[in-house]
């Protein structure tokens, strides 16, 4: 089963300071799966700053996963000065369109 929700639009996490913002969501009906992706998917430079976005860590039904746990894999993580790559980088943030993909326990 897929499910997907947009929690934010663009102009709603284009923030110049450093703090975080919690954002929730509470689903329709009841999930069942051994992964939960969050995606980035509006990428951009704007007025010659790069967007990206950093995620600290999700919660579900009171369990908390860092984005940074080495078991996650992040599909657009810029590495070593060459493109945004796949792999288990232990990163919190996106820079480019891509997500984070938990495995649940
Ligand atoms: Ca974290
Ligand atoms: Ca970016």
């Amino acid at each position: 089963m897929v499910a997907s929700k947009t929690l934010v639009s663009a102009s709603d996490f284009y923030h110049a300071s450093a703090t975080y913002e919690q954002l929730s969501h509470t689903h329709a009906t009841s999930l069942a799966g051994t992964e939960i992706r969050v995606a980035f998917t509006n990428n951009a430079l704007v007025n010659g700053g790069d967007r990206n976005v950093r995620i600290d860590a999700i919660a579900i039904d009171g369990t908390r996963y860092e984005s940074e746990d080495p078991t996650v894999i992040g599909t657009g993580v810029w590495r070593n000065g060459g493109n945004c790559q796949t792999g288990t980088w232990s990163s919190e943030y996106l820079h480019c369109n891509g997500y984070f993909r938990y495995p649940l326990d």
